[in-house]
């Protein structure tokens, strides 16, 4: 179902059939609301968020193409959710239990000739959403070098969890893991044998994780599982109370119910060859946990 937001633009509204939605916008491809059968929003959105473009909305999952922070001619996290994208009416064919019992939207987004004169390299982004019978968020994207001298990118879905208390919150799956702290001056350490918890600003990227992640709200007993492909790294974030302050389109108290674990491909940027094509899969679910 293809509607329209305040400034006009398209959002597709995914259901299955259990009435488990997903609404995503066409502007930067950005997944916007993932709800569960009960109708409750499992991803963050600020209540300052602006919906105005070229600018992402504060929350959902924004994609960071072609690159992850800032750094370079890109404005931070690479020009990708900063776009308007389109509906990509002939996909080429997608694993064939990638498109079975789920309703998906097939994005594309590809340069201009001004984007060009930015980064000069001929892609094609082809971003797959999905919402399955179960109701889990399935995001796959693959990025071709369509026949151009070869190029490198980084690629994040920077995805922005609804918690009920950030100090109640555990994370498994990147114990022992080195990361890079961005508060540091990108400093690599190493994680410590347990599950991470919060009680400060954290950014960083964890390297090399396995490809399951979770991501637990004691209150609500549910917990987030990321199960990811082609995705290395993973993203931590909470900007805590200070920077909370000092961001526009964020509430000063909203840290305390939200945090984005991304999964991501930073460290190794990925090299594409004249035809080559990466893909790269994340899906999404949600578990009760006591
Ligand atoms: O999550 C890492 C990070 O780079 C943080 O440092 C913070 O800047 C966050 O991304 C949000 O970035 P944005 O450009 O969306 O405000």
């Amino acid at each position: 179902e293809v509607t329209k937001d305040r400034n006009g633009v398209q959002q597709v509204l995914l259901r299955n059939s259990r009435g488990a939605s997903v609404t995503v916008s066409l502007h930067g491809g950005q997944v916007l609301s993932w709800k569960n059968d009960r109708g409750e929003e499992l991803l963050f959105t600020s209540t300052k968020a602006t919906f105005k473009p070229p600018h992402a909305v504060r929350g959902g999952i924004p994609i960071c193409f072609p690159q992850f922070g800032n750094g370079g001619s890109l404005e931070q996290h690479g020009f990708a959710r900063n776009k308007i994208w389109v509906i990509d009416d002939n996909p080429p064919p997608l694993h064939p239990n990638d498109s079975n019992g789920k309703s998906y939207i097939d994005l594309l987004l590809k340069p201009s000739e001004d984007d060009l004169k930015i980064w000069p390299h001929c892609f094609e982004f082809r971003l797959r959403v999905s919402l399955t019978a179960d109701g889990n968020l399935t995001m796959i994207s693959r990025i071709r070098n369509v026949n151009c001298k070869p190029f490198s990118f980084s690629i994040a879905y920077h995805t922005y969890f609804l918690l009920s208390d950030i100090s109640e919150v555990r994370v498994e799956g990147l114990e022992t893991l080195d990361y890079l702290d961005n508060l540091c001056q990108k400093q690599r350490f190493t994680e410590q044998g347990d599950a991470l918890t919060f009680e400060s600003e954290v950014d960083r990227v964890y390297l090399n994780s396995k490809d399951v992640i979770a991501v637990f709200d004691h209150e609500r007993k549910r917990t987030f599982v990321l199960r990811k492909e082609g995705l290395p790294d993973v993203v931590v974030w909470n900007p805590w109370e200070k920077k909370s302050k000092s961001m526009l389109d964020f509430g000063d108290e909203e840290y305390k119910r939200m945090l984005c674990v991304d999964g991501a491909a930073i460290e190794k940027p990925i090299t594409l060859k004249p035809g080559e094509e990466w893909t790269g899969r994340l899906e999404l679910s949600v578990v009760p946990s006591s």
